[in-house]
């Protein structure tokens, strides 16, 4: 790409308006193309942003994945397209009123004042209110798919609690706990039963289904479904606090096989390290506090506080969905959380070269 102020022509180039390119203006057509080159950068930018929007663990309402998210999809356009006729009405009798300000009276309608009442009782008052019934109605009772799935129903259910700012998954009637990452066997009806430790989350993947808000000492209940296997994006849906936008979460829907050797491996204890590095490692985990906040199965870690991290390094991502789950994001994290998720309630640790790679070692082989 040729930049500003990168021009190597000689002077005397710039008045030969004919040059061997045959050009008539030595100026134009450089000018041109970088105009071409802007818009086509432009372009790339904005491209690459509409497709972040939908990459892997797509998050789109309009790129349903299962039978609610479709009728969610079709209420949407409905009611953009009921509102779109609203507005629309309202703008044409404004320019209506506009282009008539010089003249007295409605137009057929003259000065009648008992017209004029009628048409504020109208569309002030009888159109708007026909329409938003007739959208709850639709909305609130005529979707019967988004319901919570009736007790028993579903070959699967999983728990979902709520943390500041994290996901704790479980599998009753398993052992099997994990964080932030959920799997569910595709094609399969999927019980959700969402729950907090704390204040009000909600919990929504919206691909998948609606909302369901996770509301302190009353479980709820949400039905989980998806009609191809892939990886679907989720967001706390509910201002829960400081680090409410980094409370994320993927649900990946596996073939029914692999779920079932996932679920398996999720609910053994963790892998016993297998170097002496990372055996080193597990006793500086023991060591250094993370014990009291976290479990690690199969170990005397029994802490709550934050997520199990008996399968760590099968995650993909780190603090609900905020970095990858690479060597050096997991060495950041350990070191200084407070920078990653200012208020997470994980203090930083400065802990000693070999000891600090030694519990890298061992976390990264906590699979
Ligand atoms: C005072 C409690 C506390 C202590 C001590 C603590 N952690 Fe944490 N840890 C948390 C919380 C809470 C989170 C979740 C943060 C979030 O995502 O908002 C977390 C998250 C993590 C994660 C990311 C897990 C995931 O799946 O996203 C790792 C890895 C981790 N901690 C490792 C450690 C290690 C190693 C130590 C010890 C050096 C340690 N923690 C000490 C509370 C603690
Ligand atoms: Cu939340």
């Amino acid at each position: 790409m040729n930049a500003e102020g990168t021009d190597t022509r000689g002077p005397g180039e710039r008045t030969d308006t004919r040059g061997p390119g045959g050009r008539t203006d030595a100026r134009g057509p450089r000018r041109g193309r970088r105009i071409g080159y802007r818009m086509a950068t432009a372009c790339a930018l904005a491209g690459a942003g509409l497709l972040g929007g939908c990459g892997g663990g797509g998050q789109s309402t309009l790129h349903p994945h299962s039978g609610p998210a479709h009728d969610i999809r079709t209420l949407w356009w409905w009611m953009l397209a009921v509102a779109g006729v609203v507005f629309l009405g309202a703008v044409g009798l404004l320019l209506l009123a506009w282009m008539r300000r010089r003249r007295p009276g409605l137009p057929l309608l003259g000065e009648d004042e008992g017209a004029t009442v009628g048409l504020v009782v109208v569309f002030g008052f009888v159109i708007p209110a026909l329409v938003l019934v007739a959208l709850f109605v639709v909305s609130d009772l005529g979707i019967r798919t988004t319901e919570a799935p009736a007790a028993g129903s579903t070959p699967l259910t999983v728990e979902v609690t709520g943390h500041q700012w994290f996901w704790e998954i479980r599998y009753p009637g398993t052992q099997a706990v994990t964080a932030n990452e959920l799997h569910i066997p595709v094609r399969t009806r999927v019980n959700v039963i969402t729950k907090t430790a704390d204040v009000i989350h909600s919990f929504w993947v919206p691909e998948l289904n609606r909302k369901q808000d996770m509301v302190p000492g009353l479980p709820n209940r949400l039905l989980l479904y998806a009609d191809k296997p892939g990886v679907y994006g989720g967001q706390c849906a509910e201002f829960c606090g400081a680090q409410h936008t980094h409370m994320g979460l993927l649900v990946f829907a596996d073939p029914p096989q692999r779920f079932r050797s996932w679920l398996a491996n999720m609910g053994a204890a963790r892998v016993a390290p297998g170097t002496p590095t990372e055996r080193r490692g597990e006793a500086v985990f023991q060591a250094s506090q993370c014990a009291s906040c976290h479990t690690i199965r199969g170990t005397p870690a029994r802490g709550v506080i934050g997520p199990d991290l008996t399968h760590l390094a099968t995650r993909s991502t780190l603090a609900a969905r905020t970095i990858p789950n690479r060597p050096g994001y997991l060495g950041g994290w350990v070191l200084d959380p407070q920078h990653i998720k200012p208020e997470s309630k994980m203090p930083g640790f400065n802990l000693s070269g070999p000891d600090f790679q030694a519990l890298l070692a061992y976390l990264r082989s906590l699979r």
